[in-house]
């Protein structure tokens, strides 16, 4: 018998509609959350038959349990651990543990692929085109590769996983996944997606009014309340406001948050460690602990929603070579313009500010992560270029 305790993500599921395609009706699986595992594994330990074959795939396990599994692995105890997440790397250092963020051609891996790439090591799985295809689909998605890649049908697999429930979800693929060359989504599916997307852009616009932005430990944070599409939102946000160095999603009724970030430079799976979550450099999340909840709710909750930039602007347009006008909550307006080869300037009602930019980008960063400005409608551009002229002609 083999048990897989895996992530309840759509990753994690993934790795159980393998283990099911490859061990049939000999492998036990149960779904769990981060916090989650550790019962499960504790449980495994106490009570399973130690003749059954454990396997751990896309979440780590506890230090307690990980001196536990050492100990069960010393006494002839099977156990597996397959996972991608950087935080778990040093499990590496245990025989029953393999972890691999990155593959030998350097493609960011799953834990779909690494257990994909395992049981075909083991020959214990026929692969497949269509399995392969459903494997890439879930590595793209859970790397954020798909979005470089503009691979919409790995988003959308993202969104099926959500809209059914896990148990359909792995009935369906599994089925699909023995009978069809390809893999795809069926009518029903593809209409279901379609009004999932409407909805989805609908909620991101609605939220999109809500962030607020506050610096916590150094680094800008963009924070916003929602119970879904966390990922879409968190990457949405983070185009948006490329000012900001991450954005931090609160689910109040969960008790948990999610760091979401669009850079390079961030690591959010390190501002989850700081609350003792974990994650990847570019998602992650922890639990809503005393200390989380008074940085981004307490200090937060009265702070005014950021200001968006105008949309619809024919005039007062980024990068304009006269300069380009924003304005605050409180109506200070702010012009950004050049001032010669690579220098950007601020003028802040009759002043010059002292800092100086080497680009627009730098500017704009400036005014919006110091005085949260957004760029300002036409209306109000128009009306300080007439009160410019005023004062030129009266002096
Ligand atoms: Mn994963």
């Amino acid at each position: 018998m083999y048990k897989l305790l895996s992530h309840n993500d759509l990753d994690g599921v993934s790795c159980g509609i393998l283990a099911k395609l490859a061990f049939g009706k000999d492998v036990a699986v149960r779904y769990n959350s981060i916090s989650g595992l550790n019962y499960e594994v504790e449980w495994f330990l106490e009570n399973d038959s130690p003749k059954t074959s454990l396997i751990i795939t896309d979440l780590s396990v506890n230090e307690e349990n990980e001196k536990k599994l050492e100990e069960f692995h010393q006494a002839g105890g099977k156990v597996q651990l397959l996972d991608h997440h950087k935080t778990a790397l040093h499990f590496n250092e245990y025989e029953w543990a393999e972890v691999i963020v990155e593959d030998e051609e350097s493609k960011l891996t799953s834990a779909t692929s690494l257990f994909y790439g395992y049981l075909q090591k083991y020959e214990r799985i026929e692969p497949s085109e269509a399995i392969s295809e459903f494997v890439e689909l879930v590595r793209q998605y859970d790397t954020w590769e798909w979005e470089k890649n503009e691979n919409e049908e790995a988003r959308r697999l993202n969104a099926l996983f959500f809209l059914l429930s896990i148990d359909e979800f792995e009935e369906k693929m599994i089925h699909r996944l023995q009978t069809n060359e390809h893999f795809f989504f069926d009518e029903f599916e593809e209409k279901l997606l379609d009004m999932e997307e409407t909805k989805a852009e609908r909620y991101i616009r609605c939220k999109r009014r809500e962030l607020v932005q506050i610096k916590v430990n150094e680094l800008f944070a963009g924070v916003v309340y929602a119970e879904s599409y966390h990922s879409e939102l968190g990457n949405e946000l983070g185009k948006d406001n490329p000012h900001l160095d991450y954005i931090a999603i609160i689910n109040i009724g969960g008790k948990r948050m999610g760091f979401r970030t669009i850079h390079d430079h961030v690591d959010v799976s390190e501002v989850a460690g700081r609350y003792g979550g974990g994650g990847h450099a570019k998602a992650s999340g922890c639990q809503l602990t005393e200390e989380a909840y008074k940085h981004f709710v307490t200090d937060t909750f009265h702070l005014p929603s950021l200001k968006e930039d105008a949309k619809r602007n024919r005039y007062n347009m980024k990068e304009a070579p006269f300069g380009t006008l924003y304005e605050n909550r409180s109506g200070d307006t702010f012009l950004l313009y050049p001032a010669g080869e690579d220098k950007w300037l601020i003028k802040h009602k009759q002043h010059v500010l002292k800092e100086t930019f080497s680009s627009f980008q730098e500017g704009e960063r400036f005014l919006k992560r110091t005085y949260e400005a957004a760029l300002a409608k036409d209306d109000l551009f128009v009306r300080y270029l007439q009160q410019l002229i005023n004062d030129q002609t009266s002096e």
